[in-house]
């Protein structure tokens, strides 16, 4: 409807989208159930203003932008990561504001899949005599909005498995040790994943077994707390595990005793099927979920086809008997075996890291 005029793509605005991709960085993992959005507002070359999305009932990215421009937004062009919004949410339209600070032209890298968006952002813009294009590193923008865009369309949080294995296949010894398979680089790696999806979801045998803290730490920079999922079929969790924040989600079986967890400041959710507890945790506004233990839960999330996406690290390390990444499900021939489509292959440190999406991101 509103097809980004150039190919291939002007270099300018190229730039100035990539910047605002990159803008929109800084509040990954802290937005939900909102996108991360980035918004930078340019003359030419010149960048007269940039913002982000920092978090749910914060401004949009583009108030921050246009505060930081001033008079300087009248003629600009906005790039924006996402279609500016039409409603009134919890703050009020941003296409009112871009069309009232005098912007000249919007290039957007996607439209909004919000039904109370979807279309009516751009529409406004161009009754207005905004030049509006869309989709430009549409792509990029899809990734780093493939949460949002899952729990809007779908109604759940987008799944993405991942763990770290031995050569032949392991990921702890039969004793339960597993510290650590993988390297320190790609630890580092783990950790700024789970500070970009910022929720993690464990078994609770993983809970019994270890009382993760489940928070994000890279060098640098203070612990961050993550929202902490823990899947608890039998009401197994100790009162006193860790995780058991007032950000954490306990999902048990309907007729699980809990009693002994009523008194946690955890929000304690009941659900008869996997499929039951993620349409929970997408009510409650979970974008994303890092699945991250153990082989029973992994395999169950396998078996109800909710794993859009893996990230695995191998570790060149031959351990022998231990314990497999996936306790299930049975499968009797190779040719019944989940075949991961375009899988990517990096390395970081000594381990290897293969990486595929197995959903396509609603657009
Ligand atoms: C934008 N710019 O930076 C973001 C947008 O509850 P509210 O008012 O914050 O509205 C949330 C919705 O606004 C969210 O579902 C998505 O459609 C849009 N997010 N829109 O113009 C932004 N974060
Ligand atoms: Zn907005």
């Amino acid at each position: 409807m509103y097809p980004y005029l150039f190919n291939p793509p002007d270099p300018t605005d190229l730039r100035h989208m990539q910047q605002a991709l990159e803008v929109a960085r800084a509040g990954e993992g802290h937005t939900a159930p909102n996108p991360a959005v980035g918004c930078v507002l340019a003359h030419g070359d010149m960048v007269v203003g940039q913002g982000f999305h920092p978090r749910a009932g914060a401004p949009h990215a583009e108030v921050f932008a246009l505060e930081q421009a001033g008079a300087a937004a009248r003629g600009a062009t906005a790039y924006v990561t996402l279609e500016p919004c039409s409603h009134f949410g919890r703050t009020p339209p941003c296409a009112d504001a871009l069309i009232r600070a005098g912007v000249a032209r919007v290039v957007m890298a996607a439209l909004d899949p919000d039904p109370r968006v979807a279309g009516r952002g751009a529409a406004r813009l161009q009754e207005a005599g905004i030049r509006v294009e869309v989709g430009l590193l549409e792509a990029q923008a899809l990734r780093q909005q493939a949460g949002f865009r899952t729990r809007v369309t779908l109604g759940r949080p987008r799944v993405t498995f991942k763990y770290a294995m031995t050569l032949d296949g392991k990921v702890a010894a039969l004793s339960g040790d597993s510290r650590w398979v993988s390297s320190p680089a790609s630890r580092e790696r783990v950790h700024r994943l789970r500070a970009r999806l910022g929720a993690v979801a464990v078994g609770s045998g993983t809970v019994l077994a270890d009382d993760p803290r489940l928070s994000a730490r890279l060098p640098g920079e203070p612990e961050r707390a993550l929202r902490p999922v823990i899947f608890d079929r039998r009401g197994r969790t100790p009162a006193a595990a860790q995780a058991l924040r007032s950000e954490a989600v306990v999902i048990s079986a309907p007729e699980a005793d809990l009693s002994h967890l009523e008194a946690s400041a955890a929000t304690l959710l009941r659900a008869g099927s996997l499929e039951e507890a993620l349409g929970g945790l997408g009510a409650l506004g979970f974008n994303d979920l890092l699945l991250e233990g153990g082989p029973t839960l992994a395999a169950a999330f396998l078996e109800a086809g909710l794993i859009d996406e893996v990230q695995v690290a191998i570790a060149p390390k031959l351990l022998g008997a231990g314990l497999s990444p996936l306790s299930g499900p049975l499968r009797a021939r190779m040719s019944e075996a989940l075949e991961l489509p375009e899988p990517r292959w990096e390395t970081v440190g000594p381990d290897l890291w293969v990486s595929a999406d197995l959903s396509a991101v609603p657009a």
